[in-house]
């Protein structure tokens, strides 16, 4: 028997320790700059832009989280204890963010109040379930014997249903944007399915492992690396994108404004 099964080897964990390390850095220092750059949009598009600091400061705070419990699951004083590392801070992290982040994509639009509560009333408690069924499959829950890969299953139609809302009825309200906007919003639309699309191909690479079976270290390597990333392009590039559509939109409804910002 393989003695070291239960642990990360050097390079493993480092490639973890490092890419939470820049999942600090990216959410912290994108949290900053989205809050001090808030006077640059006019005020009708800052709440957007408060929220996208708002996303990336939770994410900030629980990376720091991740990122002290993993040091301490796999390099503790009492050895490496694999199962000292709790999943759930992903979990609460996105039960947190990703409403926020739909609310952030409605705001930059400054879509009508009933079309916004008609998007949100709908993607909200989506977001909730797509989260709340993931949980138990990534955390190796044994819940009257259901598998990881049913949680993944039942996981994937609120976010198949996310899409659909996002790609369909979103898609309704872009035609009264302008041209610039509405090339800014297909490409975070892109950015969103692009990353968005990582987090149920992430837990397919770790889903092969039930509940109670040894630790593998592959798929705990390749999960928290997917995560991570999609996290960084997800929560701080798409804030940035939203941004940058909050600036363009403020240089379009304001010429003095266009005249002291852009030149
Ligand atoms: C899970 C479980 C397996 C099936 C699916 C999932 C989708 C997760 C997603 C998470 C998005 C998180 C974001 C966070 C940013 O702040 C839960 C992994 C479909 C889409 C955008």
């Amino acid at each position: 028997m393989n003695t070291l099964s239960a642990t990360l080897d050097n390079g493993q964990f480092n490639l973890v320790y490092n890419m939470l390390s820049l999942g600090i850095a990216s959410m912290l220092f994108t949290a900053i700059f989205l809050f001090v750059a808030r006077e640059r949009v006019l005020p009708r598009y800052r709440m957007a832009v408060m929220v996208s600091a708002l996303v990336t400061a939770i994410a900030a705070y629980h990376y720091f989280r991740m990122f002290d419990n993993f040091s301490h699951a796999f390099a503790g004083m009492e050895g490496n204890n694999p199962d000292a590392y709790n999943v759930g801070y992903r979990y609460v992290d996105w039960l947190l963010t990703v409403p926020l982040l739909v609310l952030e994509l409605v705001a930059v639009l400054a879509l009508a109040k009933a079309a916004q509560s008609h998007i949100l009333n709908r993607l909200v408690p989506a977001a909730a379930a797509m989260i709340a069924l993931g949980y138990p499959g990534d955390a190796k829950l044994d819940i009257m014997g259901i598998t990881p890969s049913v949680w993944g299953l039942l996981s994937t139609i609120p976010f198949v249903y996310i899409l659909y809302v996002l790609f369909v009825e979103l898609g309704k309200s872009l035609v009264k944007q302008s041209k610039a906007v509405q090339k800014k919003v297909q490409l975070l639309r892109l950015l969103l399915l692009a990353t968005w699309g990582v987090y149920p191909i992430t837990f397919i690479l770790a889903m092969g492992t039930p509940p109670g079976a040894p630790f593998n270290a592959d798929e705990f390597v390749a999960r928290e690396i997917g995560y991570s990333i999609a996290d960084i392009l997800a929560k701080c590039l798409f804030g940035l994108v939203i941004f940058s559509i909050a600036r363009i939109k403020s240089a379009e409804d304001d010429k003095e404004f266009a005249k002291t910002e852009f030149k």
